[in-house]
C-alpha cells in the first residue's frame, strides 16, 4: 500500500522534531506491505497546508499518515478530532499571534481521523509499545494541516484513511529543559517502531474506518 508519511521541521526553541527525525529513519527501513511517500512541512500555516495538499495531489497516496512533535505528551499520541479552529500564541507565529480563526469559513466543525485508530493501537499495546488516544490535536498547524487534509480527502469521496500521531520529545530534547522541569520523553528507536508498526497496520487493514 502507498503510504503518505509526513514530518516537520523544528520549531519553537528546538533545533530538532522528532517527526522529522522518524521520516528520516523511516525512508531507510523496509515495512512489510507498505511503500512510502515521505515529505516534510514547514510549521507555517500557509505552507505547510499548501505542500501537504501538492505532494497528495502529485503522490496519489492509498492512505496518510502524519507525525508532528508535542513536547509535554508521555506517549506517542494517536489524534481522534481535528478542529475548524487555529490558534497560536506570539512565539509560535514569528511574533504573530493568531486567535480563533476558522481554518476554513465554509467548513465543518470537525473531522474525525480515518485511521483504524484500534487495530493500531491493539497492535502497539500487543507489541509492548506505548501509545495513547486523544481528543485533542490542539489548534495549531497539526490540527490545521490535518483538518485540510481530511476536507479534501471527504470532498472528493476518496477512500483514503488519513491521520495523526503526535510524539513526545525525544530525550536530548527533555534533557535541554531540565532547568525548567521534568518532560516526559520517548526514544527515537522506539518512535519508529510505534510508526513503523502503524504503517504496518494500516496497510493491512486498508479501507478508512468512518
Ligand atoms: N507540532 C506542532 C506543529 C509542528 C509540530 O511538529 C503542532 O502540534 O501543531
Amino acid at each position: 500500500m502507498k503510504i503518505l508519511l509526513t514530518g516537520f521541521v523544528p520549531f519553537g526553541k528546538f533545533k530538532i522534531n522528532p517527526s522529522e527525525e522518524v521520516v528520516r529513519c523511516l525512508r531507510e527501513t523496509k515495512i512489510p506491505g507498505v511503500e512510502l511517500v515521505t515529505t516534510i512541512l514547514a510549521v507555517h500555516p500557509k505552507d505547510a497546508a499548501e505542500k501537504l495538499l501538492k505532494v497528495f495531489e502529485e503522490s496519489k497516496p492509498e492512505a496518510v499518515l502524519m507525525l508532528g512533535e508535542s513536547g509535554g505528551h508521555m506517549a506517542p499520541t494517536i489524534e481522534r478530532v481535528f478542529v475548524n479552529i487555529l490558534e497560536y500564541p506570539a512565539e509560535f507565529g514569528n511574533g504573530i499571534a493568531v486567535s480563533d480563526q476558522a481554518i476554513d469559513p465554509e467548513g465543518p466543525t470537525a473531522f474525525l481521523a480515518t485511521l483504524p485508530i484500534w487495530d493500531i493501537q491493539d497492535r502497539l499495546l500487543k507489541a509492548g509499545l506505548p501509545v495513547r488516544l486523544s481528543l485533542s490535536a490542539g489548534t495549531y498547524i497539526c490540527n490545521q494541516v490535518g483538518y485540510v487534509i481530511l476536507s479534501a480527502i471527504h470532498r472528493r469521496n476518496l477512500k483514503v484513511p488519513c491521520g495523526l500521531f503526535h510524539l513526545p520529545f525525544l530525550p536530548s530534547q527533555a534533557a535541554s529543559l531540565a532547568s525548567v522541569g521534568a518532560y516526559p520523553s520517548v526514544s527515537l528507536e522506539t518512535h519508529c517502531q510505534v510508526i513503523s508498526l502503524a504503517l504496518e497496520t494500516i496497510a493491512q487493514k486498508r479501507v478508512p474506518s468512518l
